[in-house]
């Protein structure tokens, strides 16, 4: 072998090394949900809204809210996120808790493409958690979490907590 066919061999191998390092990189980044493409279901949910009470900065307190899939069908939650950085939201969903989603524009591609799926008859529990010291404030507040489901009576959703923090 000459030096210029070596030449040749090691850059089609150092494309190939590139092309399919491509393909994983990109096959991995699953694509935003599409709302056509998650079927439809029916839900029930618990409450919409819960008073934390009277909290300190340094304090956390969260709140459940129960989603019970009441249809024959995979119900299925996405878009889950929260209407300020110090107002986070996990979904358990038969024992397993997703990572914790926050304020859309904070969360990476992993958080805002989940999609929760859950079996007919079960339910899911929506917990928002709010820590003021990541935004000391004083005084009531409400924040909000918002996320999408595949019931075309309830295709988007908003729970909202409530709370008075001591400064
Ligand atoms: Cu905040």
């Amino acid at each position: 072998m000459n030096t210029d066919t070596k030449l040749v061999i090691g850059a089609i191998a150092a494309n190939l090394i590139v092309m399919s390092g491509a393909i994983l990189y990109f096959g991995n980044q699953k694509p935003a949900p599409q709302r056509e493409t998650l079927g439809t279901a029916s839900m029930r949910i618990d409450r919409t809204s819960a008073d934390l009470g009277t909290m300190k900065v340094s304090d956390e307190r969260h709140a459940d809210f129960q989603i019970t899939n009441t249809g024959k069908s995979v119900l299925r939650l996405w878009n889950v996120g929260t209407s300020c950085d110090c107002t986070f939201a996990t979904v358990k969903i038969g024992g397993e808790v997703s990572p914790e989603f926050t304020m859309k524009g904070m969360m990476g591609s992993s958080l805002t493409n989940w999609i929760g799926e859950i079996p007919a008859g079960q339910s899911a529990v929506l917990t928002v958690i709010y820590r003021p010291s990541v935004m000391p404030v004083s005084g009531p507040i409400t924040r909000q979490v918002t996320f999408s489901t595949n019931d075309p009576n309830n295709p988007d959703l908003e729970v909202s907590i409530a709370a008075n923090v001591e400064s």
